[in-house]
């Protein structure tokens, strides 16, 4: 690159990817051929519209990619209708309230300190001052509680219940969630951002079908780039007639709500990584990598158990551990920190009830997405809860940790980024 300074940077930021360790749940390694196509010419295009339908001459390309993506993610997740085009996971929350709701009504979300997300009705959120947010929280267990959700739900008469997490461990009840958005008549909104990619691995039941939407970011468990899709079930109508907000005009709704309502030009490129993430979790391999993932969860649960960690709910179903570090006398950002230094990378996180404020809370997040697709196993997920624990153990020890973190730079030359060598 002719630009040295930012040429540094990415190769700052490769190496601290290749010589650590990536816990943070959320976070995954991309293919050579993702990275390929948002490197591409796309980016240059202006596409307004739809395939087929756009404001632009010159889109004679760009539809055919655009319709890929949207076939495949149509056929990987079973669905009607598919729009590739939200920038990401909090736009594509936004087109479903903006397409479902009118500002005011009321909106039902998982807490975010209970492990919810932002765009679930947080009051600082679009999602908690545009509309009437009601929360609600995890059961003392930390298990989602499906009898206070109805309760809740009851009394509040939502337009729109969304359910979905950023911290939350285990195995959501669709059916029952379809049950308790019926008997009030609200939409359902399943966002399985983090979870996407054990969906198409079978290791989580599927809620294509059974919620109204279903929106996922592509780039967390799924392995994609940065990016989003919102699906639904039946076919969009001629987007210019007026429609009602009905379950059957869903996908004109949704339509509409990204283009003209929320966003202008789609970002060609990163659609074009969408349709290439997606083919590759249609493959076998990927099916084998999403249960590897919890594998290795569970393997690391079972290891920190062990050793007196506090896990929420008791441990995992899916691609992630939230560990309550109160009984170590350590805070989650202390223990950010000390992992940090040591080269393994993880966020602090909110427990369900914790007495400690969002900016300082009392514990971690764990995930394994991003480990499993450099080949580790559950072999590993030993030694790497061994480090874990030494580098909290050792926090106040910064020689110790450095020479942690450069035994884990050799142990990761084993483990390459993906279309890297060993
Ligand atoms: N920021 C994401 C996460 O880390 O879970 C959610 O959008």
């Amino acid at each position: 690159m002719e630009d040295k300074e930012i040429e540094k940077l990415i190769e700052l930021e490769t190496r601290r990817q290749r010589d650590g360790l990536e816990m943070i749940p959320s976070e995954n390694h991309t293919s050579p051929e993702v990275l390929k196509a948002l490197g591409s010419r796309l980016t240059d295009k202006y596409s307004e519209g739809y395939p087929g339908k756009r404001y632009y001459g010159g889109c004679e390309f760009v539809d055919q990619v655009e319709n890929l993506a949207r076939d495949r993610a149509k056929a990987l997740f079973g669905v009607d209708h598919a729009n590739v085009q939200a920038y990401s996971g909090s736009p594509a929350n936004m087109a479903v309230y903006y397409a479902l709701c009118d500002p005011g009504d009321t909106v039902m979300g998982l807490a975010l300190y209970f492990g919810g997300h932002m765009t679930h009705g947080l009051k600082l959120n679009f999602s908690g001052r545009l509309y009437n947010s009601v929360q609600y929280q995890t059961g003392k267990d930390g298990f989602l509680d499906y009898e206070a959700i109805a309760k809740l739900a009851k009394e509040n008469k939502p337009k729109l219940l969304v359910v979905g997490a950023t911290a939350y461990p285990r195995i959501y009840d669709w059916q029952k969630l379809r049950e308790i958005a019926d008997s009030v008549g609200t939409f359902l909104l399943a966002d399985i951002s983090h979870i996407a990619g054990l969906v198409v691995a079978g290791e989580h039941p599927s809620p294509a079908g059974i919620a109204d939407v279903v929106t996922t970011t592509t780039h967390k468990t799924l392995r994609g780039p940065r990016g989003a899709l919102i699906l639904a079930n039946g076919n969009p109508s001629n987007p210019l007639k007026a429609v009602e907000r009905t379950k059957e005009n869903i996908p004109t709704l949704i339509d509409r709500a990204i283009i003209p309502g929320l966003q202008g030009g789609p970002h060609n490129h990163q659609t074009a990584a969408i349709a290439v993430a997606l083919h590759e979790a249609s493959k076998p391999e990927f099916k084998e990598y999403g249960k590897q993932i919890v594998r290795n969860a569970k393997r690391l649960a079972e290891r920190l158990l062990e050793k007196d960690y506090r896990l929420v709910t008791g441990g995992t179903d899916n691609h992630l551990l939230l560990v309550d570090l109160t009984n170590k006398g350590v805070i989650g950002k202390e223990a950010e920190a000390a992992l940090e230094k040591a080269g393994i990378t993880v966020n602090k996180n909110t427990v369900p009830f914790d007495p400690r404020p969002p900016f300082s809370p009392s514990g971690i997040r764990l995930g394994t997405p991003a480990l499993t697709t450099r080949g580790l196993k559950e072999k590993e997920m030993d030694q790497v809860a061994e480090w874990i624990d030494a580098a909290i153990v050792n926090r106040g020890d910064d020689k110790k940790l450095a020479s942690m973190r450069e035994e884990i730079r050799k142990f990761t030359q084993a483990f390459p980024l993906p279309g890297e060598s060993a």
